[in-house]
């Protein structure tokens, strides 16, 4: 457990929580911690485009801060029923996250946007599949973008089927339509086998993984005008694409459009929190590995920060989440206040344990902090307090996390957790 510092005054109390970076010998007798000679190994590589800090690996070394209570309203008011939480604390969050985090969308469906279902084979793997593939176009001023979605629905199951639509923020060959490349990555297979659909498409086909001051993908062909500083980037771009391709789904007879989950890992685990906070139509937000301005909490300032992240990828976030850069304390969110938007839906949150980069004990924490939302409609969240120990997941509540073995990584092993939270909750077992 972590300890609570009495260093606020009672009014701060009221609407913040005040957490040490200090980790109880309790903790750490039981769950998941750091092994210290990775710790070492991580505070030994130099710290560059950190602001002239240090990054932070040790717990000793994290800083104490105070996180934004979920509940409170920006007017300092406690929220405790589900309508207060759905209509004045939830959208009052979303929008602290559009104007500070990852900048405004554009609402809904683009006008001119169509299907193109132009490869249909009932026979895919080995007779156990149906694949399609689709392109979606966008259109606007004479200008066209498509997204190409790959998706394998199991034959030997009642239709509709659940899905999981993978945001795929690594090459092509990991979501190969022919299945010569196989990567756990994307185990297309596997999620056949346990009867839901596997749906994938790349980042890149909405917008291109790269600072170019937003003229190209969805950016060239939808905006307009001056950009401001809470301006949709890229991550927005994404979680905008995988609402569309939900679109699709919901137009697919084969398809259990109510029961999509969307997958992300690591940047792509930031944008399926966004995708799941900005779109409920998703029935469950999977986050693997996303760590900074994913799950992890900002305010830790444990491996990769606010600073960094900016600096490194100028086009991820909008301008105004720069001005926070060395500066966490005053963002006015922080990210378990992402993952309570995903409340009360599915939300499955992992990490690994050598991905410190990433901050494992923050990512927990953030699960642990957005229960109280799922608390709100009388659900349980996470269920515990504690890190669970390695490898050895927790799935009691309507939030799942472990923390896996090995590096940064959508493994296998991680999505057959997942699979077995949805079959719990979808499939009655
Ligand atoms: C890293 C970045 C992380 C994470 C990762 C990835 O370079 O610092 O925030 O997103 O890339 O997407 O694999």
């Amino acid at each position: 457990m972590f300890r609570n510092l009495v260093s606020v005054s009672f009014i701060l109390a009221m609407s913040v929580l005040s957490i040490s970076g200090t980790v109880s010998a309790e903790d750490q007798s039981k769950g998941w911690t750091a092994d210290p000679d990775l710790v070492k190994k991580f505070e030994s590589r130099s710290s560059s485009n950190n602001g002239g800090r240090d990054f932070i690996y040790s717990e000793e070394k994290v800083p104490e801060y105070s996180l934004p209570d979920i509940l409170t309203t920006d007017a300092g008011e406690k929220v405790t029923t589900v309508k207060e939480w759905e209509s004045t604390r939830r959208p009052e969050i979303l929008e602290l996250f559009r104007k500070h985090v990852y900048g405004r969308n554009p609402v809904g469906r683009p006008e001119q946007m169509s299907f193109d279902v132009y490869d249909v084979d009932p026979k895919a793997m080995d007779g156990k599949a149906t694949r399609k593939q689709v392109k979606i176009t966008f259109e606007n001023n004479g200008k066209s973008l498509s997204v190409n979605v790959v998706i394998f629905i199991p034959n030997d199951a009642e239709h509709p089927v659940p899905a999981y639509l993978l945001i795929c923020n690594r090459d092509k060959t990991n979501i190969d339509p022919t299945r010569e490349n196989k990567i756990e990555y994307w185990p297309a297979e596997e999620i056949v086998a346990r009867g839901y659909a596997a749906v994938a498409f790349h980042n890149a086909d909405i917008d291109p993984d790269d600072y170019d001051k937003f003229q190209n993908g969805i950016h060239g062909v939808l905006d307009e005008g001056e950009r401001h500083d809470d301006a949709w980037a890229t991550l927005a771009a994404w979680a905008w694409g995988a609402s569309r391709v939900l679109d699709y789904l919901e137009t697919d007879r084969m398809i259990d459009a109510e029961h999509v989950a969307v997958v992300g890992h690591s940047r792509g685990g930031k944008t399926s929190l966004w995708a799941g906070a900005t779109d409920e139509r998703f029935a469950m937000v999977v986050s693997n590995n996303s760590g900074c301005g994913g799950a992890a909490l900002s305010r830790r300032q444990y491996g990769e920060t606010v600073g960094r992240i900016n600096r490194a990828f100028p086009h991820w976030f909008c301008e105004k989440f720069s001005e926070y850069n060395e500066n966490e304390s005053e963002i006015p969110v922080d990210q378990h206040m992402l993952l309570a938007l995903a409340a009360p839906r599915l939300l499955y949150v992992t990490s690994a344990n050598e991905d410190l980069w990433a901050d494992p004990r923050g990512e927990f924490l953030s699960c642990k902090e957005a229960s109280t939302a799922y608390e709100i409609y009388g659900k349980t969240g996470l269920g515990t307090n504690q890190i669970p120990a390695l490898n050895e997941p927790v799935q009691q509540g309507n939030i799942g996390y472990h923390v896996r073995s090995g590096g940064h990584g959508l493994t296998l092993y991680d999505w057959t957790q997942f699979m077995n939270f949805t079959d719990k909750h979808w499939k009655k077992r």
